[in-house]
């Protein structure tokens, strides 16, 4: 299977009647903003993790065109469970900086209510989402919604049990499911292909689930092919799963350094396909950009940025005392014993 793509890594459109999409200027210049505004998120959240304000960030760089290509397909009350670098998809569905970061700078497991958003909080255990996802959308199929369910997750976690259960169990009870991974050729050091000897794709297909490829760096084809995709899902179609080839640009987290495992030629290589480029390639060649409207998105990403700093800033330092009295309804000797230490410690700061 080749992977669909619309734009070309130099710009040019290609059209593909299989999966049509109707090319305006608003539709590019939205993209764009989207894509931007993500990107200098991450960017802004990456500085506040090495200024100490941040106990660890996990990038989206490179990934914008998978997530906000296939969110933006889909209707902004079909739920989401999102793996834990979907922070593109996140701002499309309106979740706050400050919303974002709580949970890296240490003070709750997540900061946004997924029933609000309609985004499931992020899911650091690899593939724990696929079962729940599975199983929400065996109850939306049971309500008689006309919802569909999306799942994010990426290549290196379809090793996990947990994946594969749920593609059966999903496949077997032909529930409203979307599949979603973004194959970043990486897992943490460990390359996709030692980690599979059939592409994901194709894996699918033996589970019974429609499958296709995507050039996850393509938002134009990511958007055509997630919009058909889940509208034939939502017309009872049964699951799908699209996998989108993208790159993880930078290192797995910023506790990694991906110059000990992987060549940087291969960084520069993926470079010549950047998402935003490519689209930026395809407008400017349409007239679609000019610089009123590139000082009108720079505006907004500085105070994106801006407020991305602050909010930060504002938030309070973690109060964890709770978590040693709110797991188990009795202290053992051993909790007892940490909170201890965790008291003492907080006791012995100057300010
Ligand atoms: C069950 C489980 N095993 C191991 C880990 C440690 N771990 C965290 S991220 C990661 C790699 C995941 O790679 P992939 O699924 O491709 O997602 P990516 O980080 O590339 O977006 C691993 C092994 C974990 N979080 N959960
Ligand atoms: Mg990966």
């Amino acid at each position: 299977m080749e992977p669909v793509q619309l734009l070309g890594p130099d710009g040019t459109l290609r059209a593909d009647p299989r999966w049509p999409l109707e090319v305006t200027p608003e539709l590019c210049r939205d993209f764009f903003r989207r894509m931007s505004l993500a990107r200098r998120f991450d960017d802004e959240a990456l500085a506040l993790q090495r200024q100490g304000e941040l106990g660890l960030w996990l990038q989206s760089l490179g990934q914008e065109a998978a997530q906000v290509g296939s969110i933006t397909a889909l209707r902004a009350d079909d739920h989401v469970f999102p793996s834990y670098r979907e922070h593109a998809a996140a701002l499309c569905r309106g979740i706050t900086s400050a919303e974002l970061l709580v949970q890296w700078r240490g003070n709750a497991h997540s900061g946004w209510d997924p029933a609000e958003y309609r985004f499931h909080i992020y899911t650091l255990v690899l593939a724990a989402q696929l079962p729940h996802a599975t199983g929400y959308a065996m109850g939306v199929q049971r309500d008689g919604a006309d919802e569909i369910v999306t799942v994010y997750f990426g290549d290196g976690s379809t090793s996990q049990g947990e994946a594969n259960e749920s593609f059966n169990w999903a496949a077997a009870a032909e529930v409203p499911l979307l599949f979603f991974c973004q194959n970043n050729h990486w897992a943490i050091s460990t390359p996709t292909q030692t980690q599979m000897r059939a592409p994901l794709h194709q894996r699918a297909l033996g589970f019974g689930l429609d499958a296709h490829l995507v050039d996850g760096n393509d938002v134009l084809a990511v958007h055509a092919v997630t919009s058909a995709v889940a509208e034939q899902i939502r017309a009872g179609g049964g699951p799908a799963l699209i996998e989108a080839v993208t790159y993880r640009m930078a290192g797995h987290s910023t506790s990694d350094d991906p110059g000990r495992y992987r060549n940087s030629s291969e960084l520069d290589d993926w470079s010549t396909r950047d998402p935003i480029a490519r689209l930026e390639a395809l407008m400017v060649d349409r007239g679609y950009i000019d610089d009123a409207f590139r000082d009108e998105v720079a505006g907004e990403c500085a105070a994106l940025a801006e407020e991305t700093r602050r909010v930060c800033r504002e938030l309070p330092i973690a109060d964890i005392a709770g978590l040693f009295t709110s797991v188990l309804a009795e202290e053992t000797p051993l909790l007892a014993e940490e909170r201890r230490q965790y008291e003492a410690l907080v006791a012995s700061y100057v300010d």
